[in-house]
């Protein structure tokens, strides 16, 4: 497993210190890691396994990390329980959705029909589709703007919302690209790849510098 620099860049640059997490074993040390940490970001990467939301492998489902699912899964529970700030990043928004008790799309291509481009083959750093956002959301008290262009590298997309959470962006094709807690949680997820934008696009920065505030907030 790897991880793109540009995830900790962005969290550096707002101030905060971004620490790497191992594929840890004991479910003890997740615990502990969680209790060491003000926040955790979740983000992108290969399919979640849908056996974590009761469904069988479509033909569609592509590469999975059954030992990254477990981990992420539990830690995403963990950091829900004791109210730590989540933010997640594509594959991100996925997990924390299906650990939540939500579903997704295992194939978006195959499995609706009206869908746009959401695997875009423009360079990473470029917008090329555009969601719209919810004006009572914490996405739009960041961005302050209802429509915002984002770059979408996903075959796979939200399905059925965790109870717990809400959407707060849709491509215009009514895929769901941002969810937010109903809660007094801070969860902020979204589907596209902000880390890849922040450099060019300072809009994108603003939501790693909400989440890093967040979590220097002393609960
Ligand atoms: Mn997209």
């Amino acid at each position: 497993m790897k991880l793109n620099m540009n995830y900790y860049q962005a969290v550096e640059e707002t101030g905060g210190l971004p620490i790497l997490v191992p594929i840890l074993r004991e479910r003890e040390n997740l615990f502990r890691l969680v209790d060491l940490l003000d926040g955790m970001i979740f983000s992108g990467g290969v399919d979640v396994d849908p056996y974590h939301y009761n469904e069988e492998p479509h033909p569609g489902l592509g590469q999975i990390t059954p030992e990254r699912d477990e981990l992420e899964i539990t830690l995403c529970r963990i950091l829900y329980e004791k109210k730590k700030p989540i933010f997640g990043i594509c594959r991100g928004i996925q997990l924390i959705n299906v650990a939540l008790g939500g579903t997704l799309y295992q194939d978006i291509k195959t499995q609706l029909s009206n869908a746009l481009k959401h695997q875009q083959e423009a360079p990473a750093h470029s917008p090329t589709h555009e969601v719209l956002i919810e004006k009572d959301s914490l996405l739009f008290s960041i961005l302050k703007s209802e429509r915002l262009r984002v770059n979408s590298f996903h075959h796979q997309a939200v399905k059925d919302v965790a109870a717990t959470l809400r959407v707060v962006a849709r491509a215009k094709d009514g895929i769901i690209e941002a969810l937010e807690s109903r809660n007094d949680r801070f969860v902020l997820a979204v589907q596209w790849h902000p880390e890849r934008m922040f450099k060019r696009h300072r809009e994108h920065f603003e939501l790693f510098r909400r989440f890093v505030e967040e979590c220097a907030k002393k609960g």
